[in-house]
Parts: structure tokens; sequence; C-alpha cells
């Protein structure tokens, strides 16, 4: 059991109830398994240990400043920090490729029960691209969508078609600074090149290619997934939902999904309201079948239907511990390997649907693209089936749940800010010109074991609407918001500062949107290059107002992101450092000299009021640089100034 105390280990009363119960039935979980960790080795925390060759492991030290075949700490820890961001871009683009094949399936007539659900995204997309599509039909250009799609994987020369949605200034530094990624894939396998013993030995290098690999996924892979998950299955648009463990019904079979691929999970949402389904629940004693989520799948499928959240990443193991899950449906990313030892001690099935994410002790289940509405029955079926093999001694659902509001896609936000006839973020820019939005905040990323579980990200996004400025959200971090009862309008709108309020109020958004699932980051690059299409902010990211945050993260992804963010200029603070801190060299570069390469940088800022006194003088810094803090003289005219006027 953990060696904290209770109070240190999270926020929300439903996770402190699973943590008692758990430690009350012997049930393992990660804030135990951290604890037993003990401190971190400070070799891999000072990210100097290199085991890229046998001639190692090596590490440095004072008496022993190089490894082996000569590479000293800057060498170590910038190749060990590419090789982190190349996984974590590897991560999201795959993701990204499945995606891509599933919208060539659904064109071509061979995508079984999936569809193109939205054809106005599936144009608006074409054209972004410089697809033709007026006078063709939407299988047409979604084949030839999916083709320029998969060309970007594979491209072997010329910068990524996807860069030109960025300004063109940020694509002019990208041009000038060599930082522009050519196929997505090949981007990654370089990475790992250059990493190899004997090859790329100069940090700087390493770390402007760490760069360019975020560049390829965030403006590449994730972008691509985001834009394919809302064409096949809905551009997101506000819908009401609830979090935290009390969503689970004690009446109902429940089942989580958990992971980041939707495909399976949409066509679980259609099969869990299946008259037969519902039925078959019936059958076996329960009121119908209950589908919630965990982490980014989750996010996924509340952003378009509403499905309830049941948690965030460290919730995984203690929804488990309610004892009233009859299945939990993993698929990729974040799912612990752990799942299957916590559901041995309930009824609990785990198993998992993708091929390349097997766990011991889960059964792994087929799921056919072209059959899946008929896998996802027969998989709601296995789960109704455990219904009854239920302990009503063992459940205990937390009460605890929170309304919320998510959804806000750019599309939605154009069309709110702007009406249905004149999309348009003009009111947005206004009100941050006016100052009445003091400039906006991306809250995103994981939760870690070895912190409080939600705390920064709750401190960090009160304290930031409190002083007006507007939050956007994904992943995680969205859902400790959500769970806080921070995504619902009138709660949020009573913490917001006067002026955010104001804003929000006339234009009739929260102060926090929830953007979607970690790969939705790509909203929030685009959030960020609308505002500046819009006009009057500058004519690159980097002059927004505007930073990244990843208060509480862990994910290899979320280096990936960080990296990708800094590269197209906007700043991130970072919850817990990179493992850096053996290299001042490239401590120094990351923190201080990415400025004058890309016009942003990372801070490593753990400590929360620290953070929001430095996120109050950046925006404030980007303001005056824009010019729009200077107080301009109100002058009243008179009869003589009118006559003067030259109209
Ligand atoms: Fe040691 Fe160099 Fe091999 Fe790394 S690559 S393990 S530093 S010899
Ligand atoms: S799920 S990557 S813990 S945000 Fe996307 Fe959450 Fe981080 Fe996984």
């Amino acid at each position: 059991m953990p060696d904290r105390q209770p109070a240190e280990l999270a926020v929300d009363q439903a996770s402190l109830a699973m943590l008692a119960k758990a430690a009350a039935e012997g049930v393992p979980h990660a804030f135990a398994r951290a604890d037993a960790q003990g401190k971190s080795c400070t070799f891999g925390t000072d990210g100097v240990c290199c085991r890229i060759c046998h001639m190692g492991p090596c590490r440095i030290t004072k008496k022993s400043l190089r490894g082996v075949c000569g590479a000293d700490a800057d060498t170590i820890a910038a190749r060990n920090l590419l090789r982190e961001v190349a996984a974590g871009a590897a991560a999201h683009s795959d993701h990204g490729r499945h995606l891509v094949h599933l919208l060539k399936s659904v064109a071509e007539g061979h995508g079984g029960d999936f569809c193109l659900r939205d054809e106005t995204r599936l144009r608006e997309a074409a054209r972004a691209w410089g697809l033709t599509e007026q006078g063709r039909g939407a299988p047409e250009v979604a084949r030839d969508l999916a083709h320029l799609f998969k060309q970007e994987f594979a491209r072997q020369e010329g910068p990524l078609e996807t860069l030109k949605l960025a300004p063109v200034p940020r694509q002019g530094v990208w041009k000038r600074q060599g930082l522009a990624p050519s196929g997505i894939d090949r981007s990654i396998v370089e990475a790992l090149h250059r990493t190899n013993i004997g090859v790329d030995h100069d940090y700087r290098d390493l770390i402007r290619t760490a760069l360019r690999v975020g560049l390829a996924d965030g403006w590449g892979g994730s972008m691509i997934a985001t834009t394919v998950a809302d064409i096949l299955f809905g551009t997101p648009h506000p819908v009401r939902g609830s979090a935290n463990l009390g969503v689970l019904e004690e009446k109902k079979v429940n089942v989580l999904v958990h992971g980041h691929e939707p495909a399976l999970t949409e066509m679980l949402v259609v099969a869990a309201r299946d008259p037969d389904i519902l039925a078959a629940a019936r059958a076996v004693g329960a009121e119908g079948v209950n589908l919630a989520g965990i982490c980014c799948t989750a996010n996924e499928v509340l952003m378009r239907h509403g499905v309830p959240v049941a948690g965030n990443f460290l919730q995984q193991e203690l929804a488990l511990v309610t004892g009233a899950v009859e299945m939990m449906i993993t698929d990729v990313q974040c799912c612990m390997a752990s799942l299957p030892e916590v559901a041995k001690c309930y009824h609990t099935l785990v198993v998992t649907t993708s091929p390349m994410a097997k766990n011991i002790g889960a059964e792994a289940l087929d799921f056919d693209d072209e059959r899946a509405l008929d896998c996802s029955k027969a998989i709601l079926r296995k789960a109704i089936a455990n219904f009854p093999r239920r302990d009503p001694r063992k459940v205990s659902i937390p009460r605890e749940k929170a309304p919320l509001v998510a959804g806000f896609s750019n599309e939605t936000i154009f069309g709110i800010l702007g009406g249905t006839f004149r999309r348009s973020f003009r009111p947005l820019n206004d009100a941050i010109i006016t100052g009445r939005v003091r400039g906006v905040a991306g809250i995103v990323g994981c939760n870690n074991a070895r912190g409080k579980l939600d705390d920064y990200h709750l401190t960090l996004t009160r304290e930031l609407i409190k002083r007006n400025i507007l939050v956007l959200q994904t992943g995680c971090a969205a859902v400790a918001c959500a769970k806080a009862g921070m995504l619902t309008p009138e709660a949020a709108l009573a913490l917001a500062g006067p002026s955010l309020r104001e804003v929000c109020e006339a234009v009739g958004i929260p102060p926090v949107l929830h953007m979607g699932s970690c790969v939705d980051n790509s909203r929030i690059l685009m959030a960020a290059t609308y505002i500046v299409q819009e006009g009057g902010l500058g004519n690159d990211l980097s002059e927004v107002p505007a930073i990244g945050v990843a208060p509480e993260w862990m994910s290899e992804k979320a280096v990936a992101i960080g990296h990708y963010f800094v590269a197209s200029g906007v700043d991130v603070i970072l919850g817990r450092p990179f493992h850096t801190a053996g290299s001042e060299a490239v401590t120094r570069f990351l923190c201080e000299e990415l400025q004058g390469i890309v016009g942003a940088k990372f801070h490593y800022i753990s400590d929360v009021k620290q953070a929001v006194e430095t996120i109050v003088a950046h925006l404030e810094a980007k303001r005056d640089a824009l010019g729009i803090n200077r107080k301009t003289e109100r002058k009243l005219f008179d009869m003589k100034d009118r006559r003067a006027l030259d109209v």
C-alpha cells in the first residue's frame, strides 16, 4: 500500500474512497507501486544513463564524464529525449494511419457499418489540402483524401503537405531553420537512426530533430487523426455528459472502454442501444448496458455522443475496484499492464481489441472493421454473460459524478462565435484585443502517479480563468476539470474573472472548453491558427497571447506534444521537467536558446503559483509586443472636429 497519506494521492472523493477500498481488499494500484519504487534513480531522472549499445549501459558521473563510445552527458540526454519524442509521435501517428485505412475502406465501399458521417468536414478538409471537391461525389473525394494522407506517411522528399495549414510566416520559420519534416514515418525512422551509437552527437542537432519529429506528429499524424475521425464519426458539437466513478450503475451491465482509438467504440455505442442487446441484459436481471469510458477513448465518445466518462488515467484501476465493472475493453495507449491483475480481484473481464496491444490475463478479441457492429454486439454479449458473476458484497460505487459540457471543436467554436452564416473567430480576437480576455492557455496532458491526482490541473485552471484567461483543454486534463464540475458553463462562469465571464456570456461559450482527446491537441494548434488568420493579433503563432501547459504529464506522447507546440512558436510549461537535468547545455537549449530559433521555449515549473505568475507575465508580454495593452485616449468629437473629418 502507498507510503503517502491518502490526502497526498488524489483530490476527488471518489478516487480516495476507492483507494481506501483497495487498501482494505489488498488490491494493487499505481499509487502504491509508485511509492514502492522509491526515489527514482538520478541517472535516469537526469537523462544521463545510456542503453543504446551493448558496450553499456553507461552512466555519466563526475568521475566518468563520457560513455565507452565517448558520448557525453549532452549527447546522451538529447538522444534520450529525441527517442521519447519519436515514440510519442509514432503512437499518435499510427493511430492516425489506422483511421486513414478505415477512411479508404469506407470510400471504396467496404467499410462495413462505418460511413462518411460528416460530408461538410470532408469537403472542407479536401479544400484545405488542395483537392478538388466541387462536382464530385463524397466517396471519390474521400478516396483522394485518404490517398493524400497515406502519402503524408510515406513521403520521401519535400515537406509535409499538411504543414501548409499553418500561418505562412511560421512555415517560413520551419523552412529557414530546416525544421519542416518530410514523411511522418520517415521522420520517426530518421530519429531512430540518428540516435544509434556513432551517428549524431551534437545535442543541438538532436533537439532540432526532436522539433522536426514533433511537427510531423502535431501538424501531421495527429492533425490527420483528428480530421479523419471527424469525417468518419462526426465533428463534435456541444454535448452534455457526466464524469467520475459515479457514472457506473449498480443495476446495469457496466462496460468500460479505455485507450485511444475510437472506431470500435463508435460501434459499441450503437450496439449498446440495440433492442436485442437490451433484451439480453434484461434476461440476466440487469436493467440495461451502461457504456462509460476511461482516458481518451472516453473523450472521443464523450465529444461525439455524450457517453459518460468514468475517469482519467489514474482512475483506470480504481474503476475496477468498484467491483461493478463487467468488462473493460482496452485498445491502445495508456492502458496499464496491471489491469488483468486488478480485475482478478473481482469478476471483471479485461479484453483487448487491438492486435498490437495484447496483455497476459486479458482475452484478445478480434475486431473486424467490416463486421464492426456484429463484433461489438458479440463483445457486449460476453459482458452481459458476466453480470451474474458480480459479487454484490464487493460492490461499492462512489456517488460522485459531475455534469459537464464537452464537444468544442473549432468548427463549433466558429459557429458559436460568428453564427451559421458568418462563421468567424472575430468576437474572440476582439475580446483579446480589448483586454477582456487576456489570452488563451491550452492545459493538456496526463496524470502522474508520482504526484497528487488532478491537483495541479484544477488549481491552475481555477487561477487562470479567475485572471480572465480562456482555457482550452484536452485529454486527462479535461477529465480532471470535468470531475470537479468545471466544465459546466454555470460553474465555470461563477469562477471566471468579470471580463472573461462577460465575454463568455455574450458569445455563449464556457471559460473552459473541452476540445477532445490527446490527438486533438491538433485542434488547439488550429484554434491558434484561426486567431492569427482572423487578424489583429500578429502574423504568426508566436505573436498570439497563448501558452501551452502540461501540468501532470507522464507519457512520451506528451513529450512529442510539447515539442510541436514549441516548434509552432507557442511556449510550453511542464509541471515536471524532461529528463535532462544531467546536461546543463541541453536544459539551457530547451529552456532558453530555442527562443531564438523558433520564438518559443520550454519552462520547467513544478510550483503551480509560479506557473500562474509565469503564464500571466508571458501573456502580458505578448500583449505588450502587439501594442494592445496601450491605453488609447478616448476623444469626444466637437463640431469643429467633425467638420475637419475628411469623409
Ligand atoms: Fe555507452 Fe556509447 Fe553505448 Fe551509450 S552508445 S551505451 S554511451 S557506449
Ligand atoms: S489518455 S496520453 S494519460 S492525456 Fe490520452 Fe491521458 Fe496522457 Fe494518456
